[in-house]
């Protein structure tokens, strides 16, 4: 425990813990099932292109999500592009600017441009007010992002989208395992599209997916994914090779098994979180309606630094020290980030939530690793920085802010 400021990691006292907490803790399965998995691929001798285990693994993620069509694929990014190809999109894609710089690159290497939108202070989502103020005649579809599960206002875009002609997709990342109403995220708008990076709390090491309910859609997904498709699909004259290989299914197959287990457990340390943090001035852990299935994935703090006493960054610093892994999703925003602040500096100035946010929210460790005396060990060092924020401030003004950044 800390009891000057002198122990701090980040003024060279010892770190707090030995080995590094990180956001996004990986979960891994027992060696044995994973081996008895593998042990297949090699007993088949097939690799990859549509095996059995991928295919496997499609029913099951459709069935879960309960929708009609899951189409597995090498990783997140792929699954958007192949996604904003299938849908036939030309000119522009409204987009969140306060996301994964992912969300935005897919759709340029789909020949697409951002048409960048701000989000909601509350939700940190598009709403159809801030996919309205930004909206030019050339945009052919929305693309929301269920951020930290919390998912899009989908009824209203919609609307929007209805009104307009436009298509509409969500990248669903962050949101495998969570519902709106009741329903799992998978189903909403034309095509969602999910990540199964290590990362992620179901994890197929690389990996990712699209899921519809319509056929057609289908279709076009399975063919643009691959260039030797036998699929009906044949408009699409740019394909890609974006292939889930059987042994990532294998993995993703054991993920999917442990997901309400992993789940559970995050519920369980957000809650620890929730409880240990809520008084510290400054502080506004991001919450979740309860009501509705969450993956607790994701421990976003809200700092406000006058309340704290010490700003985000210098959080993240202090934590550092003590090899606490904290990270500042997403900071700068999209429009911030190459090519885009150069391609498209009349964003530069226009989108105030997404700067706001990017400056003040936090993502602290949660996944299979962590444990509740992790938790406990976080929740205290980040209340002995703030007790100890007068005398910290200085210190870190001094010369600590920039030594070890
Ligand atoms: N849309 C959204 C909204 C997304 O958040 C993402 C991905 C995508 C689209 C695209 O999906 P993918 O194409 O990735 O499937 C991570 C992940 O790489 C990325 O999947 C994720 N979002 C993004 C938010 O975070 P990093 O660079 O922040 O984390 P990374 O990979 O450095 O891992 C964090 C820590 O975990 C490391 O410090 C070390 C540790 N680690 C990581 C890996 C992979 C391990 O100990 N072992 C490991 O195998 O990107």
């Amino acid at each position: 425990a800390k009891r000057r400021i002198d122990d701090l990691g980040r003024f060279d006292g010892e770190p707090f813990f030995d080995s590094p907490r990180h956001v996004g803790q990986l979960n891994f399965p027992e060696w044995d099932r994973f081996r008895a998995g593998m042990q297949g691929i090699f007993d088949r001798r097939f690799f990859t292109n549509h095996g059995p285990k991928v295919r496997e693994l499609e029913e099951r993620l459709a069935d879960h999500l309960g929708v009609r069509h899951a189409v597995c694929m090498a990783n997140g990014t792929l699954a958007l592009m192949v996604a904003a190809r299938a849908l036939e999109l030309t000119g522009a894609v409204a987009v969140p600017a306060f996301t994964f710089i992912a969300t935005a690159q897919a759709l340029s290497w789909a020949g697409l441009d951002p048409v960048f939108c701000d989000v909601d202070p509350d939700t940190h989502n598009i709403s159809a007010r801030t996919v309205r103020e930004a909206m030019t005649d050339d945009v052919s579809a929305i693309l929301g992002v269920h951020l930290w599960g919390r998912p899009c206002p989908v009824d209203e875009l919609s609307a929007l989208a209805s009104e307009r002609g436009l298509r509409l997709f969500f990248d669903a990342a962050h949101a495998v395992g969570c519902s709106l109403n009741g329903r799992m995220i998978g189903g909403f708008g034309d095509v969602e599209v999910f990540s199964m990076h290590a990362t992620k709390v179901l994890n197929s090491a690389e990996g990712g997916f699209a899921t519809t309910d319509d056929d057609g859609l289908a279709d076009a997904l399975r063919t643009v994914r691959n260039f030797h498709s036998t699929e009906t699909f044949i408009t699409a004259p740019l394909r890609i090779n974006a292939k889930m290989s059987e042994a990532q299914a294998v993995m993703g197959l054991l993920s999917l098994e442990d997901l309400p287990r992993n789940c559970r457990r995050n519920a369980e340390l957000h809650a620890l979180y929730r409880e240990r943090l809520c008084c510290l001035p400054g502080f506004d852990v991001v919450a979740f309606d309860e009501r509705e299935a969450n993956n607790h994935q994701y421990l976003i703090v809200d700092v406000d630094a006058d309340g704290a006493g010490l700003s985000r960054n210098d959080i993240v610093l202090l934590l550092e020290g003590e090899r606490v892994l904290a990270r500042r999703y997403f900071t700068p925003g999209a429009h911030r980030c190459p090519p885009y602040r150069d391609d498209f500096p009349q964003y530069l100035d226009a989108l105030p939530v997404t700067d706001r946010l990017s400056e003040r929210l936090l993502q602290l460790p949660l996944g299979e690793g962590i444990t509740a005396a992790d938790v406990e060990g976080i929740c205290a060092l980040i209340r002995f920085f703030v007790e100890n924020a007068a005398a910290i401030r200085p210190r870190l003004e001094g010369g600590h802010r920039e030594a070890k950044a």
